[in-house]
């Protein structure tokens, strides 16, 4: 697909988002908006995925550890046809297969159940241990949150992964220095993230997540890298698109209401 073709799906994803939470009168909107230009990269470009045949075999797996913002999840996945995008509008409702932290129990395509922070990338380093002791060829993707890192276990999962030289594993982070609390360097200081990963032993890439092309590049080159696993770090805007939202920690976990809604929703298409 093309830069701009990507670009659009990116709004559309961004739009979608804010609806979601609008309608169900809770959620996360801002890690959502800050990571739609990397979903719509993954769910229209790099992934090798199929939405009509959500469990094919040498499908990429992509684990989201971040699990609150599964806003962003289901409008790609939409989006790219696992399922109508009317769907959308039972974000978070009683009996809906879109529950407000991802379940592998509801909705093919999920491919493990969050919401509990710090889990995601020890699934992966599991899945792709699991990948390489059956000469499978699939990228096992990451996504994990620079909040999440307080937890001890996504450490222990960085050490493992350089340990089997899992060259299978992308991860990918949603750096946005921010946390339900406020500044992650506050909370808990992760600088300098870049170099802690390099001197574990990963392919550190650094890279603005919203240009799309860095973005797809990122991705192709992570790809190519052998021996190691890649971390790409991405620089990004909590609630990037919407001007009242981005960078501000309140909008980490709250729904905008009808006339918020509206006015993002017009920013978002004058683009
Ligand atoms: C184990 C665990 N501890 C605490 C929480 C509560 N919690 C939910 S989101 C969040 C902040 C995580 O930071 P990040 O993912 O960087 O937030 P964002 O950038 O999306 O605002 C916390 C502490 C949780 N979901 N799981
Ligand atoms: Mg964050």
């Amino acid at each position: 697909m093309k830069i701009e073709e990507l670009k659009e799906k990116a709004k559309q994803i961004r739009i979608e988002v804010i609806k979601m939470v609008n309608a169900a009168n809770s959620g996360h909107p801002g890690g959502p908006l800050g990571l739609a230009d990397i979903y719509a990269a993954l769910y229209f470009q790099i992934l090798n995925h199929d939405p009509k045949n959500p469990e094919k075999v040498d499908r990429d797996r992509l684990i989201l550890s971040n699990g609150h913002v599964c806003a962003v999840r289901y409008a790609s996945m939409a989006l790219s046809g696992y399922f109508e995008v009317s769907e959308l509008a039972t974000f978070r409702r009683l009996g809906s297969r879109l529950q407000g932290h991802p379940s592998t129990r509801y909705l093919s395509g999920i491919e493990s159940s969050s919401g509990s922070l710090g889990q995601g990338l020890s699934i992966a380093v599991g899945l792709s241990l699991g990948a390489k002791h059956q000469k499978q060829s699939h990228k096992i993707y990451a996504c994990i949150s620079d909040g999440e890192c307080g937890e001890g276990m996504t450490w222990e999962a960085a050490q493992s992964a350089v340990h089997y030289k899992l060259d299978n594993l992308i991860a990918f982070m949603d750096r946005n220095f921010i946390q339900i609390d406020g500044n992650t360097e506050q909370i808990m200081r992760l600088e300098p993230l870049g170099e802690k990963f390099r001197t574990f032993g990963w392919n550190v890439i650094e890279e603005d997540g919203h240009n799309m092309e860095g973005i797809i590049k990122a991705f192709e080159n992570a790809k190519k890298n052998t021996g190691s696993p890649t971390l790409i770090v991405f620089r990004t805007t909590l609630g990037k698109g919407v001007s009242f939202m981005e960078n501000k920690p309140e909008w980490h976990g709250s729904p905008p209401n009808k006339e918020q809604a509206e006015k993002a929703i017009a920013e978002l298409i004058a683009g």
